[in-house]
């Protein structure tokens, strides 16, 4: 493992022009694969997938890396080569698929941060700054957004056995195509998906670099903040059933309108949101039959529930699901509503934690930790293996949306927070001179 202080020296003498200009290039080819008007769409087995796997592997490559696709589509590229059976080596990277018009930092940041600092740490090994003494990882997780088949971080939640594979290959996309036919058709094999400790063992531990998807940072002023915890969150499905009827001809009284009662729910959830200081969103809902002149038969409707504890979570959505009762008694619909996934409380490892805001100390940076809301594939894993999250500051807080933003400078000193733990952990740094001369020593 390397000295601290030269790990600090290391990534303070990263050339700033180089890598923006790195950087700048990997937008640019990004920018060309799944992006419309209206935002970024990039989805789980699609074209666009497999374009920017594509692009990946070809990024990796020609850095020398070796790429490995593993049994839940997540693609890794290594520098140093793939660990052996039993080997450890050190991941970082993020995922390269959006939400629906999305933004383009969350997810593609952390990649895109990965394959710089393997550009800076193979340039110092190259002028004999640097050694590395294991396998460094590129990693883009497999559908973190949940986007295409309803459930957040499939490919990490398959890989650390926190989904059972078969309830996976048997999600739905909007189509009616499953995974199983969505994975086959790409030409990978849905039989194949499940808990990978082999791939576990091989990531050793994984640093990811995200941006901040809201303002804590800029209310504290910081460029980069590390994770704390992740909330509770999870999905759940709630289905109003009806009766379609006639537009004009049927009375308001005699209506079995499904739209109601899923109205009411949706005004509801944000009252008792409000009241547990949690977060309730029904952002996808489809009507049936979807006539404009056809009193809705079926609302089908996906409440995204989050909170600070597990306990508050699940009180969120029985009071939810309660006051969807009432409605749909109201109205005389039936309602149901059923656990799509969840994931519990993540608390960031301490160890990892600590190595982050040690290195921030000695290059006189302020690091502070935050909680995040968002959902993410270290969040998934950290049960299995040691993680980390480090985030950058996103200048209006707004994620999930085009607005998505981050300055250069922020870009800069996320990488050099990534740069200088990848260091410590995959390698021995030598004496390093700094910008101004300066050198540091062991
Ligand atoms: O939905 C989330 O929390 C994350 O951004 N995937
Ligand atoms: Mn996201
Ligand atoms: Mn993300």
């Amino acid at each position: 493992m390397t000295g601290t202080s030269d790990a600090v020296a290391l990534a303070a003498a990263l050339d700033d022009e180089t890598a923006l200009t790195t950087f700048r290039a990997l937008w640019a080819d990004l920018d060309e694969i799944g992006v419309a008007p209206t935002g970024t769409r990039r989805y789980s087995w699609t074209a666009e997938d497999a374009a920017l796997r594509a692009w990946f592997t070809a990024q990796a490559e020609s850095r020398g890396m070796e790429v490995h696709t593993d049994a839940n589509g997540n693609i890794r590229a290594w520098w140093g080569g793939r660990p052996a059976d039993g080997d450890s080596g050190v991941v970082t990277g993020s995922h390269l698929d959006s939400v629906a018009d999305g933004g383009k930092w969350d997810g593609p940041l952390g990649v895109l941060l990965g394959l710089l600092a393997v550009d800076v740490l193979a340039a110092a090994e190259a002028s004999g700054d640097f050694r590395r003494e294991r396998p460094l990882g590129v990693v883009n997780y497999m559908d973190e957004e949940g986007t295409r088949f309803g459930v957040a971080c499939l490919g990490s939640k398959l890989m650390s056995g926190a989904l059972d594979p078969a309830t996976a290959r048997a999600l739905t996309d909007s189509d009616g195509v499953t995974l199983a036919e969505a994975m086959t058709a790409a030409g990978a094999d849905p039989g194949a998906i499940g808990r990978d400790d082999g791939e576990i063992r091989r990531s050793g531990a994984q640093v990811e670099v995200h941006i901040e998807q809201g303002k804590q940072l800029v209310g504290l002023e910081a460029p980069v903040g590390v994770a704390s915890a992740i909330w509770p969150h999870g999905r759940w499905e709630f289905v109003f059933t009806g009766l379609a009827d006639h537009a004009g001809t049927a009375r308001l009284q005699d209506r079995k309108d499904a739209a109601l009662p899923f109205a009411a729910t949706v005004l509801a959830a944000r009252d008792i949101a409000a009241d547990l200081d949690a977060r309730a969103t029904f952002g996808r809902f489809h009507v049936e039959p979807g006539g404009p002149n056809v009193v809705p038969a079926k609302v089908v409707a996906l409440l995204d529930a989050r909170a600070a504890t597990e306990a508050a979570m699940l009180e969120m959505v029985d009071r939810i699901a309660a006051s969807a009762d009432d409605a749909g008694r109201e109205h005389g619909v039936a309602v149901e509503v059923r656990k799509i996934s969840s994931a519990p409380v993540v608390d960031f490892d301490a160890g990892l934690r600590e190595l982050h805001g040690k290195l921030a100390a000695e290059a006189g940076e302020y690091l502070p930790e935050v909680p995040t809301q968002a959902g993410h594939d270290s969040g998934i894993l950290a049960p299995v293996m040691p993680t980390s999250m480090l985030f950058v500051r996103s200048p209006h807080g707004i994620s999930h949306s085009p607005l998505e933003d981050a300055a250069d400078a922020d870009v800069l000193a996320g990488l050099r927070a990534l740069v200088r733990s990848l260091a410590v952990l995959v390698g021995e740094v030598d004496e390093v001179d700094e910008v101004d001369g300066a050198s540091s020593e062991d």
